[in-house]
């Protein structure tokens, strides 16, 4: 990879990437669906360094001694830090603050976000944790490069602890209008814990945009530099920038390549895909943004407005559980199966099923596989900061069969303009534009997959990690120096 990073490098996340769980055969590893980790982890594998997070599995202690776990545990490449967190911690900084209030907040649903001060006071020392395990642990000078929502107070507290260690904040998730944000009663913290990090990253120029107009908005003795995306505060200077997160799509390339998939992937299509049918592909962590719902809505819709595609078209939905301690998060995953059984039963016959499901976490080699043996892949999110999916499903579209359908509100539209948008708000010109992805050419498919292809060759993963800790050393360079 060559990063010119030259700096220690201290990654910090809420969700760890390796889970320890103890089973019956002994203690064996869960790796987390979730787009952190599965962008974070092949790049300290690569760069080496430590990884801060809460420790949630059961096996963790043992695999952990002294709260230090190597990653691989075979042929170590970093360290993995772990925080261990009593059941009122997690519920009230994860469960209730992070996952109940700011999560949907900043997806916009705001008739789901609830707040509390006993909620937040448990969030803020939860982040105070973090941050005094973050200063003991990193070299001096390091780079710190911490994630999210769920730790949105840790850029100053670490700041108040290490003035040494330059720090670096990614906000993975869509940055809310100043109207919305307001409504959160500790919105001025928050800003204010996020404006001690030497660089803040979102995913879109939005997002950037939305950020700055709440500093704004929310602070007297505060300048903001619209042009050079600086904002002038306490007599530091913050870059606010974005950073669109993207895959490593070489490694997702010869994945879908090896044999052993290319065999998968083959094997899908027999035994799901008869007589000229279309396979179409979704992909979801069961959470509300995702626009699950929505979807089953617009196939409804679909195979309603357009009877003769019934029988010509088979859907594999993989949705895995997620949140399952939150109730709207378990009353979504019912309200699924319900809708998906409705679909089987009104359309369905004997020998064709229109809809098939899949519950669980898929290996993510065989997920590619999917991936490249899919002819359509609908990603319909409500709000979404940016969709890896999207990303993988072109990754892994070494065919160039395939037709992605993404959701114009997902970060991810921004960039995959060859995609075709669908607005998950209108079940109509859903199921119209499925119609048209069904009946583009294969030349046509195979122009569109090679631009988003193209485009993902230029921006990968690791030019993501690249861009902003490279900008995180630039601007610290003076600081460490003198
Ligand atoms: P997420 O909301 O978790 O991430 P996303 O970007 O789509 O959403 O990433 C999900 C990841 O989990 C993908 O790598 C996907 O392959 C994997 N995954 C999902 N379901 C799976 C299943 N059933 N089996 C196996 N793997 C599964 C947050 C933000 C996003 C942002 C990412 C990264 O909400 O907007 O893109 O962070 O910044």
């Amino acid at each position: 990879m060559g990063t010119p990073i030259q700096r220690p490098l201290v990654v910090v996340t809420n969700r760890e990437p390796y889970v320890d769980e103890r089973t019956r055969h002994g203690v064996r590893y869960v790796q987390k669906a979730g787009g952190v980790v599965s962008a974070l982890d092949p790049l300290l594998r690569e760069l080496g360094g430590d990884w801060i997070a809460w420790g949630s599995g059961s096996a963790d202690r043992l695999t952990a001694p002294g709260g230090v776990r190597p990653v691989p545990l075979s042929d170590p490449k970093y360290r993995l830090h772990r925080i261990y967190l009593n059941p009122e911690e997690i519920q009230g900084f994860y469960t209730r603050y992070a996952n109940q209030g700011l999560w949907p907040l900043s997806h916009l649903l705001i008739e789901r976000a609830r707040f509390s001060r006993r909620a937040w006071t448990i969030y803020r020392n939860v982040n105070l944790k973090f941050a005094r395990r973050v200063a003991r642990e990193s070299p001096a000078s390091a780079l710190i490069f911490s994630h999210d929502y769920q730790l949105a107070l840790l850029p100053s507290q670490i700041r108040q602890l290490r003035p040494d260690l330059a720090i670096a904040h990614f906000w993975h998730i869509p940055w809310p209008v100043f109207t919305v944000l307001r409504l959160c009663p500790q919105y001025q913290e928050i800003l204010r814990g996020l404006l001690g990090a030497d660089v803040l990253g979102f995913q879109t120029d939005d997002d950037v945009e939305a950020f700055l107009t709440s500093v704004e908005r929310s602070f007297r003795h505060v300048s903001v530099d619209r042009q050079r995306r600086q904002v002038h505060w306490q007599s530091r200077v913050i870059e606010v920038r974005a950073f669109p997160i993207s895959v490593d799509i070489n490694a997702l390339e010869s994945i879908v390549r090896s044999p052993r998939i290319t065999r998968w992937s083959r094997g899908i299509r027999r035994h799901l895909v008869h007589d000229g049918q279309q396979l179409g592909v979704s992909v979801d962590r069961a959470d509300y943004t995702k626009g699950i719902i929505p979807r089953l809505e617009a196939l409804r819709e679909f195979f309603r407005r357009y009877p003769h595609r019934r029988g010509q078209v088979v859907f594999l939905q993989v949705v895995v559980p997620t949140r399952s301690e939150v109730s709207a998060y378990r009353a979504l995953f019912r309200h699924v199966e319900q809708e998906t059984r409705r679909i089987n039963q009104d359309f369905g016959n004997n020998d064709w099923q229109p809809v098939l499901s899949v519950r669980r976490s898929i290996d993510r080699k065989r997920l590619m596989g999917i991936f490249r043996a899919a002819d359509f892949a609908l990603v319909s999110s409500l709000f979404d900061g940016m969709n890896l999916v999207a990303k993988e499903f072109v990754s892994a579209q070494v065919d160039q069969r395939g037709v992605l359908l993404l959701s114009e509100t997902a970060g991810a539209s921004h960039e995959l303009e060859e995609a075709l948008a669908i607005n998950p708000w209108d079940p109509e010109g859903f199921a119209a534009s499925l119609e048209q992805a069904l009946s583009l050419s294969p030349e046509d498919r195979r122009v569109r997959m090679q631009a988003m292809q193209d485009h993902l060759h230029q921006h990968t993963l690791y030019d993501w990690a690249t861009d902003i800790l490279t900008t995180l050393e630039q601007v610290t360079a003076a600081y460490v120096e003198s």
